[in-house]
């Protein structure tokens, strides 16, 4: 099988993205998998103009999408994207978002095809913080879910493919208040996350 796996760049106050580094430390292969980790900007739509002609390319059977989600506490299983992009911060271009439906007449929502349950039962056999989230915001995370989820339902494809949220990595924080994980425990979890798929 081919899996992509997308992270996202640094933004916002953020000088670093821990789902960059996840792109660069992952495996090319898991169980004779083939894994490619691709890099998308944090700028609404864009992020997916830069995925689509990869998709096109690779024709995965998972496309697992990364992001920070600074200050959760665990690896968070995106249940759901919704057709709004809505935040008071800028993306990486500038834009701000209010109220703005992601695609004219789509679905109101879509539901992540991952097999959430298995992943948070492989992630959480090490103890590694890990829950379904209801909600992936409505910044550029849920952005691209909703793009990925629409584009496979309107081309009636075979794909598999959701959003995996993670919190800030240690490295990156001085301030022990800040709910952070390791980078390698972020990593491992992932990697569990992407076994329950296989
Ligand atoms: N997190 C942001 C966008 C990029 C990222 O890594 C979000 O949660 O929308």
């Amino acid at each position: 099988m081919n899996i992509l796996i997308t992270g996202f760049e640094a933004f916002l106050e953020n000088e670093e993205n821990p789902t960059q580094e996840i792109i660069r430390l992952l495996p090319k292969s898991i169980y004779g998998n083939t894994i490619t980790g691709v890099e998308l900007p944090v700028i609404y739509d864009e992020c997916f103009d830069k995925l689509l002609p990869i998709i096109e390319e690779k024709k995965p059977d998972y496309i697992i999408s990364l992001g920070l989600a600074a200050g959760r506490k665990a690896i968070s299983l995106e249940r759901v994207a919704i057709n709004i992009s809505d935040s008071r911060h800028k993306d990486n271009n500038g834009n701000v978002l209010q109220d703005e439906v992601i695609i004219e007449n789509g679905k109101n929502a879509y539901f992540s095809t991952l097999p959430l349950r298995k992943m948070v039962d492989n992630i959480s056999v090490k103890k590694i913080p890990v829950e379904i989230s209801n909600s992936a915001g409505t910044y550029v995370c849920n952005n691209i879910m909703y793009h990925v989820l629409h584009y496979i339902e309107v081309n009636n494809l075979p794909i598999k493919a959701g959003f995996i949220h993670v919190p800030f990595m240690s490295e990156q924080i001085n301030d022990s208040q800040v709910n952070s994980l390791p980078l390698d425990v972020i990593l491992e979890g992932i990697i569990d996350a992407i076994k329950a798929c296989l």
